[in-house]
């Protein structure tokens, strides 16, 4: 599946706009730097945009298919490809025809971080659970309910400014995990200690890059999933899991193919499971199968 196709084929989540049936050959990849080179740098040129805060997404839209807002953006473009020294202004096409920051704080790529903490299930006498079909060992995953789209998903949430994505993985599992916005002071402090040991556990990059979710032409989400794993399960089993901030809900979830989970989630998931060797699906051969 090509990777922005979710973008451009439903409408604005939370919203009635269709996003515009943009074809595959007229999306420039979002992993192309120029790309975003060049939105930088028309932001920064500050010339009278449709990229303008004044600009919500749904009046953008209309303002960018006006004649005058298309001829903005294209001399817009143009100055931008003057001063970044590139031949093609083409390369600020529309994408889903909606601009401004849409359900996004700021522009261009919005920073997200993914904790993904593990741990193996056991039983009543403390064994790895194996899957029957399988036969592999069950892996679990700390996940939550979000209050606003009522999905499961990992805790995840956005890298505040000048924050390091290490202190948002942390910061962001104490919120939704272990609702530490709740707790007092002292409370506060020893769920602090707690988190640093889990999160200086073995660990690794999963996924760092553009993620489909809720954007527009001109911001958009990218995040960097981590997992963590608790292999003894000593640390993870002490855990009180309690919702708290954007989560509803929180618990231990087992691994499978059936998990359906927001934005790429599960595909991360996936990757965490395959890596430690654990259950996926039923099938013989999970990385031949088409999911
Ligand atoms: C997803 O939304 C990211 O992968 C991350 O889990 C989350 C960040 O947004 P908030 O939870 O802060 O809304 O796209
Ligand atoms: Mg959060
Ligand atoms: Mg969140």
């Amino acid at each position: 599946e090509h990777p922005h196709k979710k973008a451009r084929t439903s409408q604005y989540p939370g919203s009635k706009v269709e996003q515009s049936q943009v074809p595959n050959e007229k999306v420039p990849g979002r992993s192309n730097g120029q790309s975003t080179n060049l939105l930088r740098t028309l932001l920064a040129l500050s010339w009278p945009s449709p990229c303008g805060q004044t600009l919500q997404w749904g009046k953008g839209t209309s303002f960018l298919n006006s004649t005058k807002g298309m001829g903005m953006l294209k001399e817009g473009a143009r100055m931008a490809c003057m001063s970044l020294k590139m031949a093609d202004p083409e390369i600020l096409q529309v994408r889903q025809g909606l601009v401004g920051r849409g359900l996004l704080r700021p522009w261009v790529p919005n920073r997200a971080a993914d904790p993904i903490s593990t741990r193996w299930k056991k039983d009543g006498t403390g064994n790895k659970v194996t899957h029957p079909v399988s036969e592999r060992s069950i892996l679990q995953f700390v996940a939550i309910k979000r209050k606003d789209r009522g999905e499961w998903a990992i805790s995840g949430g956005m890298v505040e400014p000048g924050e390091k994505i290490s202190t948002t993985l942390k910061r962001e599992f104490g919120e939704e995990a272990m609702s530490s916005l709740q707790k007092s002071r002292a409370e506060t402090q020893e769920l602090k200690k707690q988190l640093h040991k889990l999160f200086s556990q073995e660990h690794f990059v999963v996924y760092k890059g553009y993620l489909v979710d809720p954007e527009t032409h001109n911001a958009w989400m990218q995040t960097e999933a981590v997992n963590y794993h608790d292999e003894t399960g000593e640390a993870m089993d002490e855990l009180p899991l309690e919702a708290g901030d954007d989560a509803k809900k929180v618990k231990w979830v087992d691994v499978t193919d059936q998990l359906r989970l927001c934005a790429r989630h599960s595909q991360f998931i996936q990757f965490v499971a395959e890596t430690r060797g654990a259950h996926w699906s039923e099938g013989t051969c999970p990385r031949c199968r088409e999911y």
